[in-house]
Parts: structure tokens; sequence; C-alpha cells
């Protein structure tokens, strides 16, 4: 199995906890601490953003350029591997390296769109990739939409963020803690599983379903029967992301795209697709 192709199976050992923190840490003094934010534009086929961003919890802020789609896999290089390494493996055939692990950020906006997601980055190498295949099949990733940063510094105090709802992803299901509701709301999302796991969220338009969904995925004719709703990408086992949805009333799929690791078909092939009505 060649990595460029079914780049998310990714094996990852252990688990890290993630911003959970506890609230007994902040004194009724304390100032409130705000996610610090980064902007990562995307365009056909490269990111931009710093080269060296600090470290904390972090709302990444992608804005796509297009015209194609494109999402913000964050990995954190670990185990005193280097971006060089890391780009080696990325061109390598044979399986991923176990010192790569996904840590999420916002998934696919629609071109022109904008997405969010709040990650915690801990200092160390890094990088941004694009999976998403062109109509030719050949992942953005193999255009060149890869690049690496540096997380530096100390993080300081971790925002005090109370979802509203949580979702926990599992090996292959989507676990709501209660109904996702019209409005504003924060989604914290985490992976129990030793999978990674993503969750993409599509309104639905009307009459459309997910076959319908999932058949334009394949073959990408015409407008899609449904829009982007947010969404993070490949988080591993123990991390969180945090996003806030802004839902209207209607039908919505939620989707796993990751590669399973035993078979290499995407979760969705594994029942990680679940349609909700939001009312
Ligand atoms: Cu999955």
């Amino acid at each position: 199995m060649r990595w460029l192709i079914l780049p998310l199976v990714l094996v990852v050992a252990g688990a890290g906890a993630m911003y959970l923190r506890s609230s007994a840490s902040a004194g009724p003094e304390a100032a409130a601490a705000e996610p610090l934010q980064l902007t990562v534009t995307a365009r056909d086929f490269v990111f931009e953003l710093p080269d060296s961003v600090p470290a904390g919890v972090t709302t990444i802020n992608l804005v796509n350029q297009g015209p194609e789609f494109h999402h913000v896999q964050l990995v954190r290089i670990e185990d005193g591997h280097t971006v060089a390494e890391f780009l080696d493996a990325l061109r390598a055939e044979g399986p991923p390296p176990t010192w790569v692990r996904e840590i999420g950020g916002p998934n696919t906006p629609l071109p022109g769109g904008t997405a969010q997601a709040t990650v915690e980055l801990e200092p160390g190498p890094h990088a941004i990739v694009c999976f998403i295949p062109s109509s030719d099949g050949v992942p953005h990733v193999a255009k060149g939409m890869v690049q690496t940063f540096e997380v530096t510094g100390v993080a300081g105090p971790a925002p005090e963020v109370t979802p509203d709802v949580e979702m926990v992803l599992s090996d292959y299901d989507f676990t709501l803690s209660k109904p996702l509701t019209p409005g504003r709301q924060v989604l914290r999302v985490h992976n129990s599983a030793d999978q990674p796991h993503e969750v993409f969220l599509v309104q639905l338009d009307n009459g459309k379903t997910a076959a319908d969904f999932l058949a334009w995925t394949e073959n990408s004719d015409g407008p899609p029967p449904g829009r982007p709703a947010g969404g993070i990408t490949a988080i591993a086992k123990g991390i969180s992301n945090d996003l806030t949805l802004d839902l209207t009333q209607g039908e919505y799929v939620l989707i796993c795209f990751v590669p399973d690791a035993g078979d290499g078909k995407p979760h969705l092939a594994h029942g990680m697709i679940k349609t909700l009505t939001i009312q």
C-alpha cells in the first residue's frame, strides 16, 4: 500500500490527553485565556502559514482560495524525528511511520470559503498536509500540498472552554453527548479508538440523501448535493479538537473517509457514516 494513495493509514502508538484540563487550575482572579489564532491559506496546490508558530491551544482558520477542495491535516512529528525524515516518508512506498501523530485541523470548506478548528499545538516539528484527491485521483499532497513548520516556546494557560456538545469517535461510529441543534454551538470531538478518525459534516440539499452525496464524491459530476457544515480532519487516539458549528434545520450526514488500517477501505464502508435530522 502506498502512503500517497491511502495516506491516512497512520499507525499510532499510545495516547495523549489533550486540553481537557482541570478547571481547578485557574483561580477566580486569573484572566480568561483565549486560544491563539493561526490563519492557513490554501490554494491549488500550496499552503501558506508561518514557518514558526507559538505553542498553545490555537484556533486554525483555513481560508480556501481554491478552486479545488482543501483541508488542513495537522500532524506532529514525534520521537526526535525531523521534517526531512517526514518528507522522505511521504515520498516513499511502504507503511507510514509510527512517529507521526494526527492532531486534526479544520475539515473541508467550499472553495472560496473558510473553516476553523481549535487544536493544541505542542512544541516540535509539524506539518500540514492535504490528502484530498483531484479529479485525476492524485492526492494534493503529491502535487506539493505539504508544508512543514515548527511549534516553539511554552504554552500559556489553556482556555477554559466548556463545549455545548461532545462527540466521541470510535471504530466505527460517531457518538454525541446530546443532539446538535440549530444555531451556534461549540462541539468537542474526541477520538477514543486506536485508529485515527475524522468527522465531516454535510448539510444535504432538500430531497438529497447520504447516498447521493457519496455518489458525488466518487465522480464529482456537477454541483454537490449538499454543502460542508464543519468538521475536523483525522485525530489520533486521545486527541480532541473543538469547533464552532452554526447549523440550521435540515438533514445532515456525518462521514469519516479515513482509510481503514485493516483493509484500506474508507471508514464509511465500515459503517462510519450517519445521517442526522436537526430540528
Ligand atoms: Cu474513521
